[in-house]
């Protein structure tokens, strides 16, 4: 079985994250590669010493820009904020290194385009990229994608997306960096709004076409993190708090998306629901091992919504796990995610999403931004294979 060197940059939440997935990926599935959890960057020596340890890696750096260029190294995963992401992600694409680098790709469109385009020249040099929208590995968002490409719920002319978090709701919680626009490029909107742009692409198989939206920041002055004080106690919080808007899809579905940080008493509520000429079919993380699936093909007197534990052997990525019935969580998702990737790689193909597909998502935050700027309806550019 061959090896492949992982150096990843970032070790917060994403990267304990990404950590779980590289120390288990290879005791859980059977795969012609194996990942070596090689070096963790981090900018703080005594921080990322111990993140080293408690993640399991087997050693540590302050410099990103030497681990890039490594030759021990064979792939760079970037779990930085978004403003490092186009100038790590490009840096170890020119070097050479496969990359998975968290979402969203970039801050920016223009960094998104950088980064596809970077990617599109390594693809030529059989280097893999892919970017880190875990959620389409929950198995049961993959069988939702599964149920509507076997057109079981027939053409899908609704789509209703929420993300829902609450983390913020207190105004005295700090000003950290997920709430300024020069470092997170934007709030709630690209944080978990991308997330459910991407997972409803990806589950309908159809694009984002235009949107008209509103944003808004609920409290605009923060406490400055210990530390972070400037002569001043306070900070302004310079993203959004909540992003709403409707959208049409270019196969004709008319859509609704909402992600907040107020949704008070939500604290991850991941939900969506998709409505069909035949049938519909609903995901709620919260409830993340089952998929409701109505199918109106029946006969009408057993119609009714039923919930699929997707807990089978044959349900996507399951059988790798425990027998049926028994559930997996958030990080088994990210465990998928490297599994797929470590595949593609092992069989030189491109893993997705890739950098065009984030990028396409960059597009769609990009018109959000701007029709709630302008109270306009914004059609979302399509891009050709991200440049
Ligand atoms: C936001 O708090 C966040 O950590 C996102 O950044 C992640 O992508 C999401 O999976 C969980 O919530």
């Amino acid at each position: 079985m061959g090896q492949l060197r992982v150096g990843m940059v970032g070790h917060a939440f994403m990267g304990a994250a990404h950590s779980q997935a590289w120390r288990t990926v290879n005791r859980a599935f059977d795969l012609p590669l194996s990942a070596r959890m090689s070096v963790v960057c981090g900018r703080d020596e005594a921080r990322v010493a111990a993140a080293a340890g408690k993640l399991g890696w087997e050693s540590h750096a302050t410099d990103w820009r030497e681990v890039v260029t490594r030759d021990d190294i064979d792939l760079i995963d970037v779990c930085t904020p978004g403003d490092t992401h186009a100038e790590i992600a490009c840096a170890a694409l020119a070097a050479g290194k496969h990359v998975l680098c968290e979402k969203p790709l970039a801050n920016s469109v223009a960094e998104a385009r950088e980064m596809a385009a970077a990617a599109a020249t390594a693809q030529s040099r059989g280097v893999r990229s892919m970017c880190a929208f875990n959620y389409r590995r929950v198995p049961a968002v993959a069988l939702m994608r599964k149920l509507v490409a076997d057109g079981r719920i027939g053409t899908v002319r609704h789509v209703r997306a929420v993300y829902l978090q609450d983390w913020i709701v207190d105004p005295e919680f700090p000003l950290v960096w997920r709430l300024r626009k020069d470092v997170a490029g934007s709030g709630a909107l690209g944080d978990i709004g991308a997330h459910i742009v991407d997972l409803t692409q990806f589950v309908t198989g159809q694009l984002i076409a235009g949107v008209s939206a509103l944003t808004e920041t609920f409290v605009r002055s923060r406490p400055l993190p210990a530390g972070e004080l400037n002569g001043s106690d306070v900070g302004e919080v310079t993203v959004d708090d909540a992003a709403l808007f409707l959208a049409r899809l270019d196969g004709g579905a008319v859509a609704t998306y909402e992600a907040t940080r107020f949704a008070t008493g939500r604290k991850n509520g991941l939900r969506v629901e998709l409505n069909g000429s035949l049938g519909s079919v609903a995901f709620d993380f919260e409830r993340m091992n089952e998929l409701e699936f109505y199918d109106a093909t029946l006969p009408t007197d057993e119609q009714g919504f039923t919930r699929i534990l997707v807990t089978e052997p044959d349900h996507p990525y399951m059988s790798a796990w425990w027998p049926a019935g028994h559930l997996i969580g958030y990080e088994h998702s990210f465990t998928h995610e490297v599994r797929d990737l470590l595949e593609a790689i092992a069989t030189g193909t491109d893993p997705a999403p890739s950098f065009a597909d984030a990028l396409q998502v960059q597009l769609v935050l990009d018109a959000v931004e701007r029709s709630a700027a302008t109270s306009a309806w914004v059609p979302v550019e399509v891009s050709l294979a991200g440049v």
